[in-house]
């Protein structure tokens, strides 16, 4: 039987590389993002591997979450798999100079954007009694760095979000995971820093990042682990990244 995954932010980098591992194991998909484009020119791309409905979606306004969730055609309806992926970075000024817009911009897509979308999918997961919520958090969540202020937060909410969401479910079939990427090479740093192209490749330049298939590889794997295991959070990191030291100023 074909399952049905709902990804969001499937246009580019890691939910589109999910959208490229998932129809291996079965899964039909609903593939969501702002850029139609992109979509149609992915839902062409996987044309005989899958079934695919797309859904231009901006996770950031809650009633078309809730209306794209309720209104999903009948074969694409009953989703067992939410990939809650959509998400940014804007700016890396530290607190007193960043701007609040973007601060405002993150919050509501990487929080707001995933409280919709779990909230529309997650009470069908529940009255079936099976699914599987996989959120895509970082690094950031866990370890502060210089300017990752705001984006770090909303990372932090996504695995305080996702281990409460557990709590909550306790007692049903349905499973959540937190994977928590560092460095990936994706749009992410082009978005951050606005199409400032050169300043985006020095983030990735003499240095091997993770690939977005990298961490597609590793929601098939905790969407694919029998019904009893559930992978809570995954970090993930390039060999090539690790923790620096507890900084210290000295005048
Ligand atoms: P990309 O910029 O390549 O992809 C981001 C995706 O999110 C795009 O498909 C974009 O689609 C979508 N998106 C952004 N805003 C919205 C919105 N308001 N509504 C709907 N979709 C939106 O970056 P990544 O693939 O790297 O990012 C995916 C996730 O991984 C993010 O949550 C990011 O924070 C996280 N992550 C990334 C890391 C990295 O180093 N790359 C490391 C750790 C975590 P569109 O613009 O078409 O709407
Ligand atoms: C993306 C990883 O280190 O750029 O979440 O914040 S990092």
């Amino acid at each position: 039987m074909e399952k049905c995954a709902l990804i969001t932010g499937a246009s580019s980098g890691i939910g589109a590389a999910c959208a490229r591992a998932l129809p291996e194991l079965g899964w039909k998909l609903v593939l969501t993002a702002r850029r139609e484009d992109k979509l149609r020119a992915l839902q062409q791309e996987l044309a005989g591997k899958t079934k695919v409905h797309t859904v231009v979606l901006d996770v950031r306004d809650g009633a078309a979450v809730a209306a794209a969730c309720a209104g999903l055609p009948p074969e694409f309806a009953v989703v067992d798999l939410l990939v809650n992926n959509a998400g940014l970075a804007l700016g890396l000024e530290p607190a007193h100079q960043a701007s609040l817009q973007d601060w405002e911009t993150m919050v509501d897509t990487n929080i707001k954007g995933v409280m919709y979308c779990t909230r529309a999918i997650l009470p069908g997961m529940v009255a079936r009694n099976r699914g599987h919520v996989v959120n895509i958090g970082s690094v950031a969540g866990s370890w502060p760095y210089p300017g990752g202020n705001v984006y770090g937060a909303t990372k932090a909410f996504v695995q305080q979000f996702s281990r409460n969401l557990r709590a909550d479910l306790l007692g049903t079939a349905v499973r959540v995971t937190n994977i928590e990427p560092g460095m990936a090479e994706t749009e992410f740093s082009k978005v951050r820093f606005k199409g400032e192209d050169e300043k985006a490749q020095r983030v990735y330049t003499g240095t091997e990042p993770l690939r977005a298939e990298d961490i597609a590889d590793i929601v098939a794997w905790v969407a694919s682990v029998p019904a009893r295991v559930n992978i809570n959070n995954v970090e993930v990191m390039s060999v090539n990244q690790a923790w620096g030291p507890l900084a210290v100023h000295r005048s």
